[in-house]
């Protein structure tokens, strides 16, 4: 890629920004959401995750984790979407994003802990099960074992051979459906207090927890959010957003799209069958 001449060699390029990443990774939806949200222009390293382009040496070099994304400020390398959501939001000008208030930057601060630890690998793991192992199981067996190998981490490795080869029946991916409809609870509640998750203005609380909900969206699972009215009136106001339309129309993809959607639909029913246990008892909303 040109852009690696950017980075090569002692003198580093100031007053540059840059953000790596490929065009439907959902960590990096967050910050482009942050990015749009503040009004800060960037350039657009796009990557081709299925030509390598996550496991070059200079990638790697900038993002040891085979992943997106990455962003280079001035010729320093950034990773963590979390983290450059919090570096954006303190580097650069424009609308604040997280409040003075101690303690709600503490829940926003929450919220973003778990958009990593748990609600990423979920969504990773039902797009797979339901609709990218589709993709993936067109390789060959030698292409198969090159693409589990660039995983550099065992237990995202196993994680996603597992719900490659067993789809909607992957412990994996009934396990993510889980965690997600109890994002969406969760969400319903701290929505039914306050107008956005980071307060009672747009944060980035909001801009970290769109993506899964829009992938949800995507894979037409809205259905699992018809008890939660709060949750639906946050969803309007998000979408209405600028910044989502920036961000979420920057690649127009109809194949995706479509396939994204009829995938979903083909499982509506197990997915209905695997959150009825806990919509049960969700079902004061
Ligand atoms: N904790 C990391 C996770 C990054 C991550 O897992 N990125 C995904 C896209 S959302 C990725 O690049 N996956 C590589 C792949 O699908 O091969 C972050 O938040 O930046």
């Amino acid at each position: 890629m040109k852009s690696w001449l950017l980075l090569s060699g002692k003198n580093k390029v100031c007053a540059l920004l840059e953000l790596y990443y490929f065009p439907t990774a959902t960590c990096a939806y967050k910050v482009r959401l942050t990015l749009a949200e503040k009004g800060v222009d960037f350039m657009h390293r796009v990557l081709d995750r299925d030509a390598g382009d996550l496991v070059t040496p200079a990638y790697l070099a900038m993002n040891p984790n085979a992943v997106v994304p990455t962003m280079v400020h001035e010729g320093q390398v950034i990773i963590e979407s979390s983290i450059i959501m919090t570096y954006c939001e303190e580097a650069f000008e424009g609308p604040r994003l997280l409040p003075d208030d101690a303690l709600l930057r503490a829940r926003i601060a929450a919220w973003m802990k778990k958009a990593d630890d748990l609600y990423l690998p979920a969504t990773g793991a039902v797009t797979y099960g339901v609709f990218r192992r589709k993709e993936v199981l067109t390789k060959t067996a030698e292409q198969l074992a090159v693409y589990y190998a660039d995983i550099p981490d065992e237990t995202r490795r196993a994680a996603r051979r597992q719900v490659v080869e067993q789809g909607i029946m992957a412990p994996a991916t009934q396990k993510g459906i889980k965690t997600l409809y109890q994002m969406l609870s969760d969400m319903e509640d701290a929505l039914a207090e306050q107008r956005f998750l980071s307060g009672e203005t747009y944060g980035l609380a909001d801009a970290a927890l769109t993506p899964f909900v829009s992938r949800l969206e995507e894979l037409s699972f809205a259905f699992l959010w018809e008890g939660f009215p709060h949750l639906k009136d946050w969803w309007q106001a998000i979408k209405a957003r600028p910044s989502f339309g920036t961000v979420f129309n920057a690649y127009p993809n109809e194949a995706r799209k479509h396939g994204l959607r009829t995938s979903g639909e083909e499982v509506g029913d197990i997915v209905r069958g695997i959150i009825s246990d806990i919509a049960g008892d969700n079902a004061g909303h």
